[in-house]
């Protein structure tokens, strides 16, 4: 078993695995950019050290930086959380090569569910059924011709995608040329890879993952699904675990597909295969997260497994312990992301000093955050704030658990999309549990301000820079009235009795 891990990441997630650690009695490793000196996950980690400056890319991203922190320490693995360096096979190959076992499936591996158009040849060689489509990338002439083939309307994706990048709808044949020329262009912009492949569009799907784990003897199992149709511009919103609708025969399928998916490439560690549903109830392989996923908790609160822990396990050459027969799935769970976004203002980041946070607890609720009362969000990391779990004995005690829990969570200082998950949880059609990934565009009026999908990174990156100067000014005006009594300060109903002692007293 590993002495001591570092955990390559920041926020709720790296918070996550320090718990799984302790627990474990692993000494756990933070690193931290220049914003993040008193980040939670640093505070609750064993020791600190710094990797940059503010941008990602030169801290969080820069491997020989991350490794040689490893080094210096004396880590023994990494865990990589995820985002940044989560899914870079280069990253995974580099650990090897020093001695440091990464946390996660080989980069051979990685890189094989990467590219698309490799992972779709896997999958139909493993007999796992795929989007009807082409398995190799495509000229322009190609492109068209195997779109008169399979008939309109066709999605035409980046073989270096995922996630919605570079991907265009064709509904007409005047539009093709152009889909192809747009794709190809942000593909290479986004991957510098221009490379695309065309797949029949599934109409009015449904986005159902399953969670699989795996160790080195040879045991694969999965734990069932998780819905995650509840996306607004390719960001999960809401998962739910059990789907809805996903019969246990349908879910022993859709689990062998995804068993045989992870066999077939020597998987190690936690994943997760994700399909598209049609309203047949066929489903279709999209693409492999070789990760531990944000939405992991609904999973670990239907099932009582420790993802986190499973996937040290086996990074370490433990066997997984669990059998599939052993798996029982219990109950409905619900997870709410909360971003620090204003859903008044379309969704527009919304940074600055958490003055006020009080989430809720209470019987079958769990909150995973990297925030505390007194720390600041900035516009530099992905603005989740919260992740507000709560389980149910069924589904409809799960709907009202979060509601009570979303009516309990107090979050001053920045906006944030708990006034959204309120709403949400009340739509009729939520409730009935009868939609598809387009039920926010449809029911939530969410598509508001158009869906370029091409302006999308610049709108975002002007939208931050808006809030930055916000957020600067904000806290200008707050400094200048610090020395004002607190009632001066706003209609704060929640005690503050002095932060930092606190903190530093109270997180060690
Ligand atoms: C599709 C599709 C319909 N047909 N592929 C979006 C993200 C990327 N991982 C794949 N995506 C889609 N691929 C075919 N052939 C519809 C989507 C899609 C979607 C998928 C999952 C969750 C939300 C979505 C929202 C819009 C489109």
């Amino acid at each position: 078993m590993f002495q001591k891990i570092l955990i390559a990441n920041r926020g709720e997630i790296a918070v996550r695995v320090i718990r799984a650690c302790r627990e474990m009695g692993i000494q756990t490793v933070a690193i931290y950019s220049d914003v993040d000196r008193e980040a939670l996950h640093v505070r609750y980690a064993d020791e600190a050290y710094h990797c940059g400056p503010p941008p990602a890319r030169e801290s969080y991203l820069v491997m020989e930086r991350v490794l040689e922190i490893a080094k210096r320490c004396g880590a023994d693995g990494i865990h990589p959380g995820y985002g940044f360096l989560a899914e870079n096979g280069d990253f995974a190959d580099l650990c090897e090569k020093q001695g440091i076992v990464f946390i996660g499936p080989s980069g051979e591996v990685m890189r094989r569910m990467g590219d698309k158009v490799t992972a779709r040849r896997t999958m139909q060689k493993a007999g796992v059924p795929i989007v009807p489509g082409t398995t190799k990338a495509l000229s322009d002439e190609e492109a068209v011709a195997f779109s008169a083939e399979i008939g309109l309307p066709v999605m035409v994706k980046a073989s270096a995608g995922g996630g919605g990048k570079g991907m265009r709808l064709v509904r007409e044949h005047d539009e093709l040329a152009q889909a192809l020329a747009r794709a190809r262009s942000e593909a290479e912009a986004s991957f510098g890879d221009d490379s695309i492949y065309v797949e029949k569009f599934v109409e009015e799907p449904r986005h159902i993952e399953i969670q699989l784990l795996a160790d080195t003897h040879g045991n694969t199992i999965h734990l069932g699904e998780r819905e995650c149709s509840i996306q607004r511009r390719h960001q999960k919103v809401v998962e739910e675990a059990p789907g809805n609708g996903i019969s246990p025969e349908l879910r022993e399928r859709m689990g062998k597909a995804a068993v045989a998916a992870a066999e077939a490439v020597g998987y190690v560690g936690a994943g997760t295969c994700e399909f598209l549903v049609d309203k047949h109830g066929d489903f279709f392989f999209l693409e492999m997260n070789t990760r531990v996923q944000v939405e992991h908790a609904i999973t670990e609160a239907i099932t009582g497994i420790d993802i986190v822990k499973a996937m040290i396990r086996a990074a370490a050459g433990e066997p997984l312990g669990v059998a599939q027969e052993d798996v029982r799935i219990s109950g409905h769970a619900i997870e709410a992301r909360i971003y620090a976004e204003d859903p008044d203002r379309n969704f527009a980041p919304s940074p600055g000093e958490v003055v006020v946070y009080r989430p809720p607890d209470g019987i079958g609720v769990r909150v995973d955050s990297g925030v505390y009362q007194g720390a600041t969000v900035t516009v530099h990391y992905d603005p989740m704030v919260a992740k507000l779990i709560a389980w149910g004995a069924n589904r409809d005690e799960a709907i009202q658990r979060t509601l009570r829990a979303l009516s309990e969570f107090a979050v001053k200082g920045i906006k944030t999309s708990i006034s959204f998950h309120q709403k949400l949880m009340r739509h009729p059609v939520f409730v009935k549990g009868c939609y598809d990934t387009g039920f926010i565009d449809e029911h939530m009026d969410g598509g508001k301000g158009g869906d370029s999908g091409v302006e999308d990174g610049a709108v975002r990156r002007v939208a931050c820079m808006v809030a930055a100067i916000a957020a600067y000014e904000r806290d200008k005006d707050r400094a200048s009235r610090a020395s004002a009594p607190s009632s001066a300060r706003g209609g704060d109903r929640w005690k503050t009795h002095g932060r930092r002692a606190a903190l530093r007293g109270g997180l060690r």
